[in-house]
């Protein structure tokens, strides 16, 4: 059978958003052409320029479409564990990390749902594995990712070229393993925390490449704040990784 022609298993698309009036829009269209099957969470932490109301509309008009609605900014991280016990709760078997700024391709989720169906407990969608790139990014934020990614390989040694990438398909035993109270809150942080305990936990873990387009409407939320955490999150994780292997060696 052609794999586009098995049936999908019951997947949620979760989707957080802060500003994303302008973006989301053409995300949404072009996520539900792309993966029809698929139902999507939008997780909007009151969003000042109204991307929530636009969202609620979207919902009236497509039972696909479910809107969870925080308050106030509380970061990437906690907006997508809310999501994922949205998910979990209501029995998912998979659970898909997507930006709301067409960043990731939706034409580029049937891939990675095709390496979940293979056996991959979690699949990344990678810019930095033969056949992955990255569009219209300005020189010094391809540096900054993969250099972030480098450290993050020379110190974990998690095995993953993209660690800090934000398309992801979790299968749902995977992801109830993982997610707990202490998972680290931020951008780059949350994707490596997440990466961490899925390698800790055996994953199997699949790296797909995929186009990354820089975003054309709306706002970044990247801060020199979320960089930092990582950096020192990062460095504190190696220093553990490395503690443990001398204590092993030792012992
Ligand atoms: N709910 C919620 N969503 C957020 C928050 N911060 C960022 N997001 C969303 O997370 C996604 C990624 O954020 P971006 O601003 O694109 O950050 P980025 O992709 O690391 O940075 P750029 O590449 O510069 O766009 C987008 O859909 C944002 O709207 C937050 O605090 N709460
Ligand atoms: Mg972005």
């Amino acid at each position: 059978m052609h794999p586009s022609s098995a049936p999908l298993p019951p997947t949620l698309v979760v989707i957080p958003t802060y500003d994303e009036r302008e973006a989301l829009p053409g995300t949404l269209a072009r996520l539900r052409a792309a993966v029809p099957g698929a139902d999507v969470l939008v997780v909007d932490d009151s969003s000042p320029d109204g991307t929530g109301d636009w969202a609620e509309d979207a919902a009236r008009r497509d039972r696909a479409v479910h809107v969870l609605h925080r308050a106030g900014k509380q970061g990437l991280g906690p907006a997508y564990l809310a999501g994922f016990a949205w998910g979990l709760e209501r029995g998912y078997a998979q659970l898909v990390e997507m930006d709301a700024d067409a960043s990731h391709r939706p034409e580029q989720l049937p891939a990675l749902l095709e390496a979940v169906r293979r056996g991959a407990d979690l699949a990344i969608g990678s810019r930095w594995v033969p056949g992955g790139a990255v569009h219209d990014w300005p020189r010094r934020r391809q540096l900054l990712s993969r250099g972030a990614n480098l450290y993050v390989r020379a110190l974990m040694g998690l095995g993953v070229s993209d660690a800090t990438a934000g398309f992801r398909v979790f299968q749902a035993d995977l992801l109830r393993s993982l997610i707990d109270a202490d998972v680290a809150s931020q951008g780059y942080c949350f994707q490596v925390d997440m990466t961490r305990r899925a390698r800790e936990a055996g994953a199997v873990i699949a790296e797909v490449p995929i186009d990354f387009d820089e975003r054309t409407e709306g706002a970044s939320k990247m801060s020199s704040g979320i960089v930092r955490e990582a950096l020192v999150r990062v460095t504190l994780w190696g220093f553990a990784r490395r503690t443990q292997q001398v204590r092993g060696a030792l012992g």
